[in-house]
């Protein structure tokens, strides 16, 4: 392994954009259809261009891949499928090469069944046994649990004559946090992996691993905090690293827990609010007030107390332009750019998912190129629903929309294999594609190279308030930040100015853009006046 790896700088958290990658679906290197870590190494020349700090990989352990590596088998090695420890020693060692870092996903509510741990338990080996859930009839008739992926969240298992606990597939068997030696486990895999020279981690579902069954409640249990700041010292604390919790179930007072900057948790955690997906999310839909009051609410609930990621959308969710934007061919552009202004010039550390810097959309999914556990068991499940409502759910909110491979040009495999992908890709990798976007000083691709590159020039978008103007207005966003430089006494305003409709608009915060404004960044060629264009976003920097 390259000995100045474990040298290199520590990624600042106040500056760093993640960007997230789908090993899956990003680069074919052998031919066979399927992702893997060499193809990730070929692309390292992308990403420093787009001017990413740290890669964020979901799960590229061994793994039978249920749920395309969330049943985790072993978190030591890596799946063939992906490539080997000395491919992926070699990809730290060379994404460190050009300043970058890698960040894992630590899947530490569940393991696979096919895990040794599990293996065992099955086995009859009691101190294995321990490490997940598995109950007698009296209590989970007591305790129903309802899977996340549908279906009872037991299994039963005749040769012990008990159930254990799955709150995703039957596959993914929970383990049992109040087993200290589940905890002593996970640490030894943060510290493997970190003595590999690893930067940041991702914890899946990190808010599920402490359970109250007198309330029946998955995730925010009592002792979670708790977990979460032991496993803090007996592994990443204190050592630079970036830290995101995957947490569905926080609240604002938890995000100050978990974001606490004094370091005893995590960096920041995931909350999905402003997406909209609510309690029921296949019948949801966006609503820009609900995500203009969760930002509002989350930027000045964690400024100074905390920290925000800043994201639109992941491997779970639907593509960013589709889900809040308009991506309709003539206005996706505009609209993904607008849309990419909102988040990254807001307080936080900005997740960009493979493609969404592309302006990759969703598509229409026929039943058989469905590849997802949570579409298939939802789609076996809704016989009752009218066949056409189904489709379109599963065309808006499935999460294979977010896997189709990643569109690098518009040959017959789109540049991601010479083979048949593993998952459809979408046909649109004609028009929408990376080789296109390099080549175009104007594309989306480089509007998000110069947002990366505004969070790393101004200290106002790494530091300033966030004050929402126009918080009872579904058709604008309109916000202000301010800082003041503690030397010179400068004081800094940034204003971001977005109109989300189709219509031409008026925006009564333009009478802010004072004279001698600099316009930072524009979604629109030319000089902007007080009716918005549609779709059209600025954003504005104020020095005095
Ligand atoms: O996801 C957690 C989770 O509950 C949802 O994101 C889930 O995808 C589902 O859509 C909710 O309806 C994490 C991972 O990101 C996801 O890919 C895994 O399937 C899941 O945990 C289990 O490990």
């Amino acid at each position: 392994m390259n000995p100045h790896i474990l040298h290199t700088p520590a990624i600042d958290l106040d500056s760093c954009v993640i960007y997230q990658i789908y090993p899956m679906s990003f680069q074919d290197s052998n031919g066979d259809g399927m992702g893997d870590i060499n193809g990730i190494r070929q692309r390292l020349g992308y990403l420093t261009q787009l001017g990413v700090d740290l890669l964020w990989l979901t799960p590229i352990y061994r793994s039978p891949k249920r749920d395309n590596g969330y049943d985790v088998a072993d978190y030591h090695t890596i799946d063939p499928a992906f490539g080997t420890l000395a491919e992926m020693e070699q990809l730290i060692s060379d994404a460190a090469a050009r300043g970058i870092g890698i960040m894992m996903d630590i899947v530490a509510n569940h393991t696979s069944i096919e895990h040794e741990w599990f293996v065992r338990a099955l086995a009859g080996d009691p101190r294995y046994q321990a490490y997940y859930v598995f109950r007698d009839k009296a209590f989970v008739d007591a305790h129903p649990i309802t899977s996340i992926f549908g279906g009872n969240g037991w299994q039963y298992v005749p040769q012990l004559d008990r159930y254990y606990l799955h709150n995703f597939d039957a596959s993914q068997a929970d383990l049992d946090w109040d087993n200290p030696a589940v905890r002593a486990e996970m640490a030894e895999v943060i510290n493997f992996w970190l003595a590999k020279g690893i930067k940041g981690f991702r914890f899946d579902v990190i808010d599920m691993v402490s359970k109250e069954w007198s309330r029946l409640a998955m995730s925010n249990g009592p002792r979670l905090h708790d977990y979460i700041r032991e496993l803090n010292q007996a592994s990443f604390g204190g050592k630079g690293i970036i830290t995101v919790g995957e947490t569905w179930g926080a609240d604002l007072a938890h995000m100050q827990h978990y974001s606490n900057p004094n370091g005893s948790e995590f960096s920041m955690v995931f909350n999905f609010e402003h997406l909209g997906l609510g309690r029921d999310k296949w019948s949801s839909h966006f609503d820009p007030l609900a995500f203009k009051r969760a930002m509002a609410r989350h930027q000045t609930g964690l400024h100074g107390l905390g920290w925000n990621s800043l994201f639109l959308g992941n491997h779970d969710l639907p593509r960013a332009v589709s889900r809040f934007g308009d991506d309709r061919p003539e206005w996706r552009e505009v609209s993904a750019k607008l849309w990419a202004m909102v988040i990254h010039l807001m307080q936080g550390t900005p997740f960009i998912y493979q493609g969404e810097e592309l302006g990759m959309t969703n598509r229409h999914w026929q039943a058989d190129e469905l590849r997802d556990v949570e579409a298939i068991n939802y789609r076996a499940s809704q016989s009752e629903l009218d066949p056409a409502e189904l489709g379109r759910r599963l065309d808006a909110i499935g999460r294979d929309n977010a896997r189709t491979p990643m569109q690098w040009d518009s040959g017959p495999r789109a540049g991601f294999s010479t083979a048949a992908p593993w998952i459809v890709l979408n046909d649109n990798h004609v028009a929408i594609n990376a080789a296109e976007q390099r080549a175009r000083p104007d594309s989306l691709f480089h509007c998000y190279r110069q947002l990366i590159a505004l969070r790393k020039a101004h200290p106002v978008i790494r530091h300033g308030d966030v004050a929402l103007l126009d918080e009872e207005d579904p058709e604008r966003i309109s916000y202000r930040r301010r800082w003041q430089d503690p030397i010179t006494g400068a004081r800094h305003t940034l204003l971001l100015l977005a109109n989300l409709t189709e219509r031409p608009l008026v925006m009564p915060h333009f009478d802010q853009v004072e004279k001698g404004a600099t316009l930072l960044i524009s979604n629109y060629p030319g000089e902007p006046a007080a009716t918005f264009a549609p779709y059209q976003a600025t954003g504005w920097l104020m020095t005095t």
